[in-house]
């Protein structure tokens, strides 16, 4: 790390001791070093700028904006060659069991620190095609693709309580809509974050970012290595950035905590576009997975359009890609808010299948089944009012 921002960091601690804000809304010096962390280009390790290194040794992107540029997600670019292409989607390895590829681990990593090859290659439109640098993926691996979500309004799903989560779960579904809806219980608690709810906090969800995308590693993520598995040899090989002043690792829990508290500024729109189109969103049954509005720690509440639930989403949306207690076929219901986003170059869904929401919903299956039918059956002006209303959030 440079000495503006250690010098930055020591000036937070010292504002954060002096002024300790009786909300919990986020220190505005530490959003604002968060932010520069965010867009930080890291470098491979050695540099001499000590604490700024650490890339890799296999990385996805060398920074958060890499892939969630202006806090934003994955969009459509297009190539030199004229061809259109995704950028801040990954490709993720996995059996439906939850075992990731035991030669490329979880994520593909498309870029390496000099001297060291890159896993593969990839394109994801019209659809996804990999290259591996390395031996052929291992028995019943398949390979799936994640986009980056958005990240305006996820901060705030830190600050919802267990019982605001559980309080919807039907398992024997015994309101009859089809709905069941189901947390993601892990050892360290009720995820909350990620396409299939894996994270538990926000700052969990950043230090794993930092480790498999970046290559950094944390006091929640201390190996130094990433996502290099132990048959990458000459990716443990490589020299890593563990640093004295972080004990070793190669960032600090200030840094989790300031680029979390960066997070924290990207919010959600506060008013309800068309409180008409509301109603539409709830008859059709939406409104039970995406719930526009969740309950927080401190009494208040937050806009979320999710239940943060994993549900069942039928054979369309399933890419045979499970994880750790969460079947490849379940996902969390995706917040449909989005912020300032570009919307004519967003792509919908994990994988980025769908270019409209129309698209989104017609893959709705299993427990949205119901909803889907009930869209498919509305008038179409109030299709296009409901479609208006999803967009506008
Ligand atoms: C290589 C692209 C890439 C980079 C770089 C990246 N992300 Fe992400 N991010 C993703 C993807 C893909 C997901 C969804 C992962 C999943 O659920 O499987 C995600 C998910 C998230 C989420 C959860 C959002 C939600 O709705 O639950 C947060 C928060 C986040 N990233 C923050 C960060 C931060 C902070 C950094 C930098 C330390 C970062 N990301 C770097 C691709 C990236
Ligand atoms: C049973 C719960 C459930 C119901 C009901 C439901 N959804 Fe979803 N929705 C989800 C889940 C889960 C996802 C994420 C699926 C994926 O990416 O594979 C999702 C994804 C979406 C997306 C894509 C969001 C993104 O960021 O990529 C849109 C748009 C959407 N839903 C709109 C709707 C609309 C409109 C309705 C009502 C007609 C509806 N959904 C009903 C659970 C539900
Ligand atoms: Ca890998
Ligand atoms: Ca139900």
């Amino acid at each position: 790390m440079n000495a503006v921002v250690r010098l930055g960091l020591a000036m937070a601690a010292i504002a954060s001791a002096i002024f300790a804000p009786a909300t919990t809304r986020a220190d505005p010096l530490d959003a604002a070093m968060g932010k520069a962390l965010f867009d930080r280009n890291w470098v491979p390790a050695p540099a001499s700028t000590d604490a700024s290194d650490g890339l890799g040794p296999l990385f996805s992107s060398r920074s958060c904006t890499g892939c969630h540029g202006r806090g934003e997600g994955a969009h459509v670019v297009v190539r030199e060659d004229g061809s259109k292409d995704l950028t801040g989607a990954v490709v993720r390895f996995g059996r439906a069991d939850g075992t990731t590829d035991p030669f490329y681990g979880l994520q593909l990593q498309t870029n390496a620190v000099p001297g060291l090859m890159p896993e593969g290659t990839a394109r994801y439109l019209p659809k996804l095609d990999y290259k591996l640098n390395g031996p052929s993926l291992g028995e019943g691996v398949k390979a799936g693709v994640r986009l980056a979500p958005s990240l305006f309004g996820r901060a705030a799903f830190d600050n919802v309580p267990d019982s605001e989560i559980l309080k919807r779960v039907d398992p024997h579904d015994r309101d009859g809509d089809g709905v069941r809806g189901r947390a993601n219980r892990t050892a360290e608690g009720i995820g909350r974050y990620g396409w299939k709810a894996a994270h538990v906090t926000l700052e969990d969800q950043v230090a794993h970012a930092f480790a498999i995308d970046i290559g950094l590693s944390s006091p929640k993520q201390p190996h130094p290595y990433g996502d290099c598995t132990p048959f990458e040899t000459a990716c443990l090989e490589a020299p890593n950035g563990g640093s004295a002043l972080f004990k070793g690792r190669e960032l600090s829990g200030d840094i989790l905590r300031v680029v979390a508290a960066y997070l924290g500024t990207l919010r959600a729109q506060s008013e309800a576009p068309d409180p008409g189109a509301a109603a539409l969103f709830s008859a059709t049954g939406c409104a039970t997975c995406h719930v526009p509005t969740l309950a927080t720690r401190d009494g208040g509440s937050i806009p979320a359009f999710t239940d943060l639930l994993l549900h069942d989403m039928g054979a369309a949306l399933d890419d045979g890609v499970g994880e750790p207690g969460v079947k490849s076929s379940e996902w969390r219901t995706a917040p449909l808010i989005e912020g300032r986003v570009r919307k004519v170059k967003r792509r919908l869904l994990h994988d980025g299948s769908a270019a409209t929401v129309a698209e989104a919903v017609a893959k709705h299956g299993g427990e949205a089944a119901r909803s889907r039918t009930l869209f498919e059956a509305l008038k179409p002006e109030d299709q296009k009012r409901l479609v208006d209303y999803v967009n506008g959030l």
